[in-house]
């Protein structure tokens, strides 16, 4: 069946709406994605039909909320291919869940140890692994990239000894699109025995990462990037690791036993799971992996590659317009700039023509720092845009460089 994106258009109430005098462009889905009705309806259906905490009432209520709940782990877990159910822990998101595993290592790591993370980190894989450097005495390491924006793995190889107990990566980089080679990655630290950690916050939502085949450590993602509600993410840890890890926070329902003397951990997911979890995200996380694998994720990248390659070759048409980030493989982000032109500028005058981009550092400081610009303007495109919304940011982009030139 052709993928019908005016179809799927349909399925998303706010894409309807006007921003502006002008119909909404929105191409910031690297920031956060739209919802589609499906994920809605799971929202209300739930604070209107079964609203209840879970895992300690025996009333019917609670059984159904605490049922939906688990049946959205389940889902997840299938997703995802992990081995166990139990190693899928509810999180906040991404950053929770990368602080999560960072405060556990806190107690595994000595002086002299070595953590190795790469170039073109979100904040939230740089600062939770300084903080825990700070703690423990451990070194970071940062792995280089070259001017595509494409990490240079001679010099991790060089990186890499028997000191490296973590290694952190994103799967695919929010300011570049750079989609990263996690499984050389994940086999080369392992050959060192070192644990991975990687970030999926930007992947998920157009790729299906297999856990299993992987066989990485921790793999961390957003709900909200994938057409799930805000303050809802994952964090996988292979048993043996969550089995390691000691529990972040202390609360109810993490615990078999409470005295005053001693209390004892909840087997795994719990002991990870403190206090009244986000119950209604998790749900509705389950509702949008279901919507993500109606469209099915083998058509949802080869509709974003044409996305890509479309607004690529248009941009470029536009003089003194420069994309960062130009790895083969890459995903559909684009980050530019205009010669003599701040982004924020053209952030703004195309928001007066209804298209939602970001400007900034998008959180990845160290890469506007190598490549010596105060931050880029992002488009970044989800199966739901269109090549009609390409050709309004092009004229919208050229509008902007002739204004403000
Ligand atoms: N890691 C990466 C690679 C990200 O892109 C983001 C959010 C995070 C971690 C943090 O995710 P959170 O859900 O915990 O906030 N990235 C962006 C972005 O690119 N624009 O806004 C947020």
């Amino acid at each position: 069946m052709a993928f019908d994106v005016h179809k799927i258009r349909t399925d998303f109430p706010i894409l309807h709406r006007e921003v502006n005098g002008h119909p909404l462009v929105y191409l910031d889905n690297a920031a956060t994605s739209q919802k589609p009705q499906q994920v809605i309806d799971s929202i209300v259906d739930y604070y209107s039909n079964y609203n209840a905490n879970i895992h300690r009432g025996v009333h019917s209520l609670s059984q159904e909320a605490t049922n939906a709940y688990e049946a959205a782990r389940k889902k997840i877990q299938l997703h995802f291919n992990s081995k166990h159910n139990h190693e899928i822990l509810f999180t906040s998101g991404t950053t929770h869940g990368i602080n999560l595993v960072a405060n556990g290592f806190s107690s595994l790591l000595k002086s002299g140890d070595e953590i190795i993370v790469s170039a073109m980190e979100h904040h939230s894989n740089i600062v939770p692994w300084q903080m825990l450097c700070e703690h423990t005495g451990a070194v970071l390491k940062v792995i280089p990239m070259n001017e595509e924006g494409t990490l240079i793995l001679s010099a991790y190889d060089k990186l890499l000894s028997q000191k490296t107990k973590l290694v952190f990566v994103n799967h695919i980089s929010n300011a570049l699109g750079t989609i990263n080679p996690i499984k050389t990655i994940i086999e080369k630290a392992h050959a060192f025995g070192a644990a991975v950690l990687i970030d999926g916050a930007q992947s998920c939502s157009h790729i299906k990462p297999d856990l299993q085949e992987l066989d990485v450590d921790f793999y961390v993602t957003s709900a909200h990037k994938m057409c799930g509600p805000t303050g809802v993410g994952i964090l996988y840890g292979k048993e043996v690791w969550l089995n390691k890890l000691p529990p972040y926070q202390g609360g109810g329902e993490m615990i078999k036993e409470v005295t005053f003397e001693k209390t004892t951990y909840a087997e795994l997911p719990h002991k990870f799971e403190a206090g009244t979890p986000n119950i209604c995200g998790g749900i509705a996380f389950g509702a949008a992996i279901d919507y993500l694998n109606t469209i099915g994720f083998d058509a949802i990248e080869a509709y974003e590659k044409e996305l890509l390659n479309y607004a690529t070759q248009q941009l470029l048409a536009i003089e003194g317009l420069k994309i960062y980030g130009t790895g083969s493989a890459k995903t559909s982000v684009i980050s530019f700039n205009i010669e003599g032109i701040h982004p924020y500028d053209i952030g703004t005058i195309v928001d007066k023509l209804g298209i939602a981009v970001r400007t900034g550092h998008h959180c990845a400081q160290p890469i506007m720092d190598f490549y010596k610009i105060p931050g880029t303007v992002r488009a970044s495109f989800a199966f739901y845009n269109t090549m009609e919304e390409v050709d309004k940011l092009v004229e919208a982009v050229t509008k902007a460089k002739k204004m403000l030139t």
